[in-house]
């Protein structure tokens, strides 16, 4: 380390360093060195960035649409980029029961912001298996279901993945080709090896089933297999329910371990319990399996980062110490996770009239969605765009995969400011009657341009 003398600095700024130091190390018992400073990388004095070496990441293939967006001034800008629901007017919503949730938590004076268990919420723990597996699910009366709240979603898949990792022989997660782009990253960063199986046929728009078929038959006894439980993302195409039935017993019978993502319940078809079904089929025969559960879509609460993670196991007691080892994952990451999302979710769950009110709003925002599938497809229709939407009404869920290139995206981003991820896919619920025209025109416009 080198000793620099900044009394002696022809250089304003160390002048006045150098000034600084003199006066911090005039008294006896001063810390500080005197007369010198050593200077280190770090230091903050000298020389340049320690990060300095480091390159631009790039923004993220979803969120960063909206960092684009929101940097476009013009008026007629469409944002249907993320996954987040809109209304009519184009404006995000807060449910109804969850205000009403929220006024009940404020109303109540004895609630303090202590720290949660490492588990989180234990009511909201219970309500959140039941809301999934089922009111009567035979798993939750055996108690071998172990339920932790996580930070949303994503949170949830994290600590399933990071305990798989420690934990579970095989060390391989299969997801779906094409995911939510975000599958990878997060699996990888768990530490498991990360592979795909065939899902989507591009020249039909549906499901390949047979390639999906072959390709779990073909993974290695054990391995995880990630599954979108409902309206998956970003294609928009799940399996009928005998399909689920082949995939269930195919993949119970080679020990392959169910990961569910339920990222959507309740708004691909708008009912809670039909969405649920192909995990309740899977809990149904005894096996064990995990779900990942976000309630970022269905009640709204995309911020809060509220979700839950229940590993299905086949006895209580390994379920109490599958818990404990969770709790050990959990702690070094986040601690404990936070109350406020939780304790909404809980009072709506708890409350028969609340519950009642979400299912209601609920299907409200399925249907919106359905409608703005039947209006850009009309929409198509009567400007005789050529090729075959009839994929739009067919598809299930938020999204709609629509077939555009990233070369189309990026036109109709430039020339008709509508924005959404180069895959094609457009967020539904981020349109409107009153904008399904000017995304028309873009698509139309896009298709019949001579490239
Ligand atoms: N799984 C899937 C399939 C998914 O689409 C999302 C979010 C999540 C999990 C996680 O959501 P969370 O907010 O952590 O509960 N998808 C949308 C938002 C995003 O990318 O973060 C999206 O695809 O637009």
């Amino acid at each position: 380390m080198k000793t620099i003398d900044f009394s002696s600095s022809s250089s304003p700024s160390d002048r006045r360093i150098g000034a600084l130091l003199r006066h911090l190390t005039s008294g006896a018992d001063s810390p500080i060195a005197k007369s010198s400073v050593l200077a280190s990388p770090t230091s903050g004095v000298t020389g340049g960035s320690v990060f300095a070496h480091l390159v631009q990441a790039p923004e993220d293939p979803i969120l960063g649409v909206t960092v684009a967006y929101n940097k476009d001034p013009s008026p007629i800008k469409l944002n249907l980029g993320v996954g987040a629901y809109r209304t009519e007017e184009g404006k995000p919503l807060v449910l109804n029961v969850v205000r009403k949730a929220e006024q009940q938590l404020i109303n109540d004076r004895s609630r303090i912001k202590e720290y949660l268990p490492i588990v989180g919420l234990v009511e909201f723990n219970k309500l959140s298996a039941k809301l999934i597996l089922g009111d009567d699910s035979p798993a939750i009366r055996e108690n071998r279901v172990t339920t932790v709240e996580c930070l949303s979603g994503t949170g949830s898949l994290r600590v399933g993945g990071e305990f798989l990792a420690k934990h579970y022989h095989q060390k391989t997660i299969y997801i779906t080709q094409p995911t939510w782009g975000n599958h990878p990253k997060i699996f990888t960063l768990a530490g498991l090896t990360v592979k795909t199986y065939r899902y989507y046929d591009p020249s039909t728009r549906g499901l390949n089933f047979q390639g999906l078929l072959e390709d779990l038959g073909a993974a290695p006894p054990g391995s995880i297999v990630l599954l979108h439980a409902c309206a998956h993302n970003p294609t928009g195409v799940d399996p009928t329910i005998q399909q689920w039935e082949q995939i269930r017993k195919l993949m119970r019978s080679k020990g392959l371990m169910p990961f569910f993502d339920s990222a959507y319940q309740g708004f691909a078809s708008g009912s809670l319990d039909t969405d649920a079904k192909p995990i309740r089929m899977f809990v149904a025969d005894g096996g064990e399996c995990l779900v990942a559960q976000s309630y970022a879509k269905n009640m709204g609460l995309y911020g809060e980062r509220v979700g839950a993670l229940s590993i299905v196991c086949k006895s209580a007691d390994v379920a109490g110490k599958v818990e404990s080892q969770l709790k050990l994952v959990i702690r070094p990451m986040y601690s404990s996770p936070p109350i406020h999302g939780a304790s909404i979710v809980a009072v709506i769950l708890r409350d028969k009239n609340l519950f009642h009110e979400w299912t209601l709003e609920l299907k409200a925002m399925a249907d919106r969605i359905i409608s703005m599938r039947k209006q850009l497809f009309e929409a198509l229709r009567a400007r005789g765009t050529p090729g075959d939407w009839t994929h739009i009404i067919k598809q299930i869920g938020m999204f709609t995969f629509t077939g555009l290139n990233p070369a189309q995206v990026s036109f109709m981003t430039k020339e008709y400011h509508i924005y959404m991820t180069s895959d094609g896919r457009i967020s539904m619920a981020g349109l409107s009657s009153k904008t399904v025209p000017h995304l028309a025109d873009a698509i139309h416009a896009v298709v019949t341009k001579a490239v």
